[in-house]
């Protein structure tokens, strides 16, 4: 009897108990499936004994990890483990055993995810969105090509769909070569959050997508930390481009030979891999119906990019930077964003400023000039970008208008991050996941009262942490941070990164979640530095130097160079740059309200779905299969709030469904009910219950649905139900069937 995969008989015992009130069971069979088991831990946490214990928990998740088994749930929301080496569980085959399956019917699986998340779409028209979290190198954005991969899969059948799930999937390597980056925590960093909506048709045929874009680290595109790269395209197109290509760019094909890709270390032995990741991303142009002209267009900004970080200013005997004139650097830039020259010049150098009607043009000095040019190249790369998406936006968008459209969303996001040192990035990054959090809580706590609500069973509420504090502290008007942050920038005069920190201690004084240097006992005091402040996030304490928050914050370029890029000759430069916002007089949002503002209306989006839940862990800090690290797991287990999850779920029901689903699936259990229950379906399962002696704790009958307190009450019923289907060896052998 060949076990090749644990997860075959797990939990096969419970089968066998049941197996031994019916029918004889060998010794042999019985240590079989007691061992796998133990090995293999059980496939949905509400199964632990001691449900309450995190060692208990974080011994499950190794467990499973090294039978190569990744997946676990929590009821509906499922844990996934980094296995960092490619297994056997994506094939086609092993797709179609999730067709039409109730979880507990197959393995933890992502593709149970999609199907469920796909079949609540198709058949009981709710919408949906699918919420992966994690942190950086968890997995979030492989599961999103999973769910992708599986809806394609799972639509196949259906009607001219080709072309749209082509386009769907080929969005994935365009956005990362434009997105993504090596990082010291994942080669392939997703540096961008995203949401994508899949538009279904009334078939339940894909028929088009949306994507939004999140807050791209545009950081990076100028420097980056030692022993990590810039995007991914720069190498790629450096790598990949023909020499035609490569002269027409003006390029030499070495990324050292340019500052933003200078860092050697990081790219050795990637040459082969980015030339041919550059052939995809070509491909992949072809199937979005990027045209010649328009990849010529897009390269030559890359490039610019590229020439521009190597513009070299000196300084002149007046003290202010001046661009050498045989510099060729800045005339590549104009040369291929086909603006002035001299003008490019001139903005890299000096700016105007209006002053009461007073045009007046001030020289830069060296640091001015330099910030400028960087400012320059962040702001171009990054509305490239922007114009990417919505690039992607027009081709995946359905062709005609479809009224009885609905949608199912996946938000691939970067998750909680706590660095050593951490700035205004990261305060974005943990706001974001704060207001995640805030949903998860109001939809799954929402969900469960409405549900108990409409089927008339009557439930205890759960305590639970409820982070709207945090999200108060952080946005509510006039004395959240981000409000004092954007007085703070939009204040004429002596406004400074440290003004902005004192203000903050002011206010926020007292507040439970909040901590600075001024309001802390001495000997806390030392733990902290002058220029910081602390948040005590949902997920732990984070410490925020507030130096560059406010220039990050403001994110102005200035006006001399908005309005020379708006002329561009590069048709998409020219459209980027006109967008309205800029070019109005009146001061564009800061940074960190644009990002309040997007995620806000993100929030209502998911809020009026169906949602499920993946979350991510990461098993080790290197990249490494087989490695587990206890302490690494435990923390994100804690951050994600896991073990809270599971105690709610373990207050409520935690299984339901229809009575109709319920009696058709086990009717074979009694006389009564089998072949066919004449009554009201009702009534078929009450029937049920009784032959299967359900104790009065273990369920509740609802108006539509029986509840199931107790997972393992269902898990016995659905072994009856295998027992009295299958014999024996059918129940071991399939090998894809047990928990
Ligand atoms: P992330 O999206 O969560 O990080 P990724 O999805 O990019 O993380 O995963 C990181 C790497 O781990 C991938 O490039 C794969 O090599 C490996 N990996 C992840 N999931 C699997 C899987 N199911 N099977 C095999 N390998 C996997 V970030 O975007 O950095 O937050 O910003
Ligand atoms: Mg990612």
């Amino acid at each position: 009897m060949g076990f090749s995969e644990a997860e075959d008989c797990q939990g096969l015992l419970y089968r066998i108990e049941k197996l031994r009130l019916l029918r004889p069971v060998s010794q042999g069979v019985m240590e079989h499936a007691l061992q796998h088991r133990e090995r293999a831990g059980v496939q949905d946490f509400v199964l632990l004994e001691d449900y309450r214990s995190e060692a208990a928990f974080i011994d499950n998740l190794r467990k499973r990890f090294n039978e190569n088994i990744i997946y676990t749930y929590i009821g509906n929301v499922l844990i996934s483990v980094n296995p960092y080496k490619n297994l056997p569980i994506y094939t086609e085959e092993k797709a179609k055993l999730y067709y039409k399956k109730a979880f507990f019917e197959a393995p933890p699986h992502v593709f149970a995810i999609a199907d469920n998340a796909y079949r609540s779409l198709v058949y009981e028209h709710r919408e949906q969105c699918i919420l992966i979290s994690g942190e950086s190198g968890s997995g979030k954005t492989e599961a999103s090509k999973r769910v992708l991969e599986y809806i394609a899969s799972r639509t196949n059948h259906l009607r001219n769909v080709e072309t749209v799930k082509d386009k769907l999937l080929q969005s994935n390597p365009l956005l990362e070569a434009f997105g993504n980056a090596k990082t010291h925590r994942n080669d392939n960093s997703s540096r961008f959050g995203k949401y994508m909506d899949i538009q279904f048709n009334f078939e339940g045929a894909p028929e088009g997508g949306h994507i939004l874009n999140y807050l791209l680290e545009k950081s990076r595109v100028v420097s980056q930390m030692s022993g990590e790269r810039n995007f991914h395209i720069f190498y790629q197109l450096l790598a990949g481009a023909s020499q035609d290509l490569l002269r027409q760019l003006k390029l030499q094909g070495r990324p050292e030979a340019y500052k933003y890709t200078t860092d050697m270390q990081s790219s050795v032995g990637q040459k082969a891999s980015d030339a041919e990741q550059f052939r995809v991303v070509q491909e992949a142009m072809k199937v979005i119906e990027i045209g010649e002209a328009e990849q010529r267009e897009m390269f030559h900004i890359v490039a610019s990019v590229l020439h521009l970080g190597n513009v070299k200013f000196v300084q002149n005997d007046k003290g202010y930077a001046e661009i050498l004139s045989h510099d060729a650097n800045s005339g590549n830039v104009a040369d291929l964003l086909k603006v002035d020259p001299t003008k490019l010049r001139e903005s890299l150098t000096s700016r105007t400023i209006d002053a009461r009607g007073d045009v007046v043009n001030t020289p830069l000095d060296l640091e001015q000039a330099q910030y400028a040019r960087d400012a320059l190249a962040k702001a171009i790369y990054d509305k490239h970008f922007s114009w990417l998406v919505s690039r992607l936006n027009a081709s995946l968008a359905p062709k005609e208008k479809d009224p009885r459209a609905s949608v199912i969303g996946i938000l691939d996001i970067y998750g909680f991050e706590i660095f050593p040192k951490n700035s205004f990035e990261q305060f974005c990054i943990n706001f974001c996941n704060e207001k995640l959090q805030q949903l998860f809580i109001q939809l799954t706590l929402r969900q469960e009262q409405e549900e108990y609500l409409r089927e008339g069973i009557e439930w205890e509420p759960v305590d639970y942490f409820n982070n709207i504090v945090i999200c108060d502290l952080i946005e509510a008007r006039h004395k959240g941070i981000i409000s004092i942050l954007d007085d703070e920038c939009l204040r004429p005069g002596d406004a400074t990164d440290a003004s902005f920190l004192d203000k903050l201690t002011q206010h926020l004084d007292g507040h439970k979640h909040f901590k600075s240097h001024r309001n802390l006992d001495s000997k806390t005091q030392k733990l902290m530095g002058r220029d910081e402040f602390c948040l005590v996030h949902y997920a732990g304490e984070v410490t925020y130097n507030v130096n560059t928050f406010l220039e990050k914050n403001n994110d102005l370029l200035f006006r001399d160079m908005q309005a020379l890029m708006a002329r561009s000759d590069n048709t998409i430069v020219g459209t980027c740059f006109k967008d309205s916002k800029l070019m109005s007089k009146k001061r564009p949002e800061t940074a960190i309200t644009q990002f309040k503002n997007s995620l806000n209306d993100l929030i209502k989006i998911l809020s009026s779905k169906e949602p499920s839940y993946i979350r991510c862990i990461k098993p080790n800090d290197f990249k490494m299969p087989m490695q587990f690290d206890d302490k690494l797991v435990s923390h994100q287990v804690k951050y994600l709030g896991l073990m809270e999850n599971l105690r709610v779920r373990r207050a409520g029901f935690a299984y339901r469904r229809t009575y109709e689903a319920f009696l058709e699936r086990y009717k074979c259990l009694s006389a009564e009910t089998w072949p066919n229950y004449r009554g009201e379906a009702r009534d078929g399962v009450q029937c049920l219950v009784s032959v299967l002696n359900y104790e009065k704790e273990e369920y509740r009958m609802g108006n539509t649905k029986i509840f199931i307190r107790f997972p393992k009450t269902l898990f016995d019923t659905e072994d009856a139900y295998q027992l009295k289907k299958n014999d024996i060896a059918t129940i071991i052998q399939s090998r894809w069937r047990g928990y």
